[in-house]
């Protein structure tokens, strides 16, 4: 695993937002993570998270369009909680590392993982931003998006523009139809130029929640799978909103309470 930083990838990744580390896994690594991933799949059964009865395809509330967002990529949370494979491989030291070197805190927590697949001739991601959606409020927040297939123009790589997390907010959009509707709400970015993260399998890259992204259609008769991973700083607390929290959790918080539950958030890495 390609896990140092030099200053300058650090520097690039706080000026534009997002950062692209090419190599990331070697082609034994990749295998590795392609199985378990596949393995943590299969087992699910198409069930989005492991603590509610949600499909993959169901109406999640978030977006508005259940029909065109099935089509979007099946999206399969927390697989970590679910298979100890993909928990060893996600709950890294390293990879913890790496999210708090660049947001610059000092340590992080595991937010939420997701398995990102587009299938075949799947719908572009319309652009917005996560860090809205979470249930704390930090503009450090990141995470990791870890090609398991090539990804290219063609078959759904995702675009950035560059420098937005400096000036987006934690007001919720939605996740529509409409791909460019979340440049009503910043209409200074409306004549940014985006830049697309062409990557070869075993890549990664790491966006800033607050930097504007999206991702092209599936113009192919392949799959663009991903394995990602949010990440928290450490510190943060409870602002109000459920999002993947489950219920039981839920029930015990309060809003500003320490969101520090090692089952539900595991703390990967913190400055000694
Ligand atoms: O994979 C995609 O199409 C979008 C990914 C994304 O929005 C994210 O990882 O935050
Ligand atoms: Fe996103």
């Amino acid at each position: 695993m390609n896990s140092e930083l030099s200053k300058s990838q650090i520097e690039s990744y706080r000026e534009n937002g997002y950062i692209i580390i090419e190599d990331f896994l070697d082609s034994t690594e990749l295998n590795h993570w392609r199985e378990r991933v596949e393995e943590a799949l299969r087992e699910r059964n198409g069930q989005k998270m492991p603590d509610k009865a949600v499909q993959i395809g169901d109406d999640d509330g978030i977006n508005t369009d259940a029909d065109y967002f099935k089509n979007v990529f099946d999206q399969l949370l927390n697989l970590w909680q679910t298979n100890e494979g993909v928990k060893k491989l996600m709950l890294d030291p390293r990879i913890g590392k790496l999210a708090t070197e660049l947001s610059g805190a000092d340590g992080i927590r595991v937010w939420h993982d997701q398995a990102l697949i587009k299938r075949p001739w799947a719908n572009p991601t319309s652009w917005h931003l996560d860090t809205p959606f979470w249930s704390f409020s930090d503009r450090r927040a990141l995470s990791i998006w870890i090609a398991l297939d090539d990804v290219t123009l063609e078959n759904g790589c995702m675009f950035f523009i560059p420098g937005s997390h400096k000036q987006t907010t934690f007001e919720t959009t939605s996740i529509g139809k409409n791909m460019g509707e979340i440049f009503d709400q910043y209409p200074q970015f409306k004549q940014a130029k985006s830049v697309p993260a062409v990557m070869k399998a075993g890549s990664c890259s790491f966006h800033n929640g607050l930097t504007i992204h999206g991702a092209h259609a599936n113009m192919t008769s392949g799959f663009r799978r991903a394995m990602t991973c949010a990440f928290m700083p450490d510190g943060n607390s409870f602002n109000g909103q459920a999002n993947i929290l489950p219920e039981e959790y839920l029930k015990t918080l309060k809003e500003g309470d320490l969101l520090d539950n090692d089952d539900q958030n595991p703390l990967l890495y913190k400055v000694k």
